[in-house]
């Protein structure tokens, strides 16, 4: 869709104004003794996970609108997810979900991968709705359910999505559960937990050894009295009992409101239990809005735990799988994409442009607004030009949205696949 000859054009434009904005930038963060070769360094290695679930527009309760152009099959939502990462370079991976995108020709779709130098990060089993053709009904749980053979079916279910994770080089399994309850009294809380315990036990045993699990929780939706899996804690010990590849997975949306985020993050890499990372923005609960859009800051201050956590030498958490895990209703969904993969760069950016020692010293002496300062101070630098620099560095774009809309990407999608192609998803 978009040649290398157009992205170098493209920067040569922009060259000129990239490079005043970066060297007022540098002249800043010297000042303040930041290695602003140092940070660029991180940014391009920093690697975002595109959810295959993403690529069309989501639905609402009340009604779904196409907006032309989706991919109708997994090799499309490939030849997508190719454009964004030819455009900014940070999103090669791919989190993939089963049943929606069962790869129905494996070699084919290894070489569409390789082709394009993407990689499938983790596979999502699905027990939150019937398939057609399934036996048992998952509407009161899957992994909890109070019989047998329904549990059963929801095991083997995360047993194929292992199947297909391996054939696609896969490294990890994600798994979210709808199971709960929406009226007091209805489930047996404890028997609930007992049993979820036992089918993650038996799932986790079929993982292959480089493989890590990561189990998702959320306090309410579908179920609205309760969830099996509620909250960190939870998902915290299904992890510790399951074994040490199981970790847990911070969804942004999956908290009640003005939850503060960045302690639970802060708390689990101190136990090594941080998996991996849902990003999404949200105004009220699981929005699917782009990431950053609605609570800048807070996504700045969970990024500052992050990069404390990874920068200490005590900390053994590896580094969280990085995915974006939201599909809204009303926006391109590519550029929807574009704007959260750059959200999350500019978040993590102002993280490390934080002058973690002076912080430090400001805790140890209890200088309440002088901590803040130190904040504040990063959250309020400009640093998109470190972020384009690294685009630049990498080979892709200065600034990806501007050019897939200057270059009509949608419209010609849509001529290509037609005004009503519709991508599976919710
Ligand atoms: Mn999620």
């Amino acid at each position: 869709m978009i040649e290398q000859r157009q992205i170098s054009d493209y920067n040569k434009s922009a060259a000129k104004e990239h490079s005043r904005s970066l060297n007022f930038l540098s002249d800043v963060l010297e000042k303040r003794d930041i290695d602003v070769k140092k940070i660029v360094e991180k940014i391009k290695s920093f690697k975002i996970a595109i959810p295959s679930w993403a690529l069309g527009t989501g639905g609402t309760r009340f009604g779904r609108f196409s907006i032309g152009g989706e991919p109708a099959n997994l090799e499309e939502k490939i030849e997508d997810i190719a454009l964004l990462n030819t455009l900014n370079q940070s999103s090669g991976l791919i989190s993939l979900h089963i049943p929606w995108d069962i790869p129905g020709n494996i070699p084919s779709v290894l070489s569409l991968l390789k082709k394009h130098n993407l990689q499938v990060d983790s596979v999502n089993s699905n027990t939150f709705q019937d398939q057609p053709g399934q036996k048992h009904s998952y509407k009161f749980g899957s992994l909890c359910h109070t019989q047998k053979e329904v549990r059963e079916q929801a095991i083997v279910h995360n047993e194929e999505v292992i199947e297909y994770g391996k054939k696609l080089k896969a490294k990890s399994l994600t798994v979210w559960l709808a199971d709960g309850s929406n009226f007091p009294g209805q489930q047996h809380f404890r028997g609930a937990y007992e049993r979820t315990s036992d089918s993650i036990n038996k799932i986790y045993k079929k993982l292959p050894s480089d493989w890590s699990m990561l189990i998702e929780y959320k306090p309410y939706e579908p179920n609205f009295y309760s969830m099996v899996i509620p909250d960190w804690g939870t998902s915290y010990m299904l992890s510790k009992s399951a074994g040490d590849r199981a970790k847990v997975l911070v969804d942004l949306g999956h908290h009640l409101p003005n939850t503060n985020i960045e302690q639970i993050v802060a708390r689990l890499m101190h136990f090594n239990m941080l998996g991996g990372f849902h990003f999404n923005g949200s105004m009220y609960g699981d929005d699917d809005l782009t990431t950053g859009a609605i609570k800048p800051y807070q996504l700045f201050l969970i990024f500052n735990e992050l990069a404390d956590a990874l920068q200490d030498k005590k900390i053994k958490n590896p580094v969280p799988a990085w995915m974006i895990d939201a599909s809204h209703n009303s926006k391109d969904p590519l550029e929807d994409l574009l704007q959260s993969v750059e959200a999350i760069l500019i978040a993590y950016a102002q993280a490390l442009v934080v002058e973690r020692s002076s912080l430090v010293q400001k805790q140890n002496d209890n200088d309440v607004a002088g901590a803040q300062e130190v904040m504040q101070n990063a959250f309020r630098t400009d640093v998109r030009p470190l972020v384009r620099e690294a685009f630049l560095q990498k080979g892709g774009c200065l600034s990806p949205i501007d050019i897939y809309r200057k270059e009509g990407v949608r419209a010609r999608l849509i001529k290509q696949r037609g005004k009503s192609s519709m991508a599976t998803g919710l």
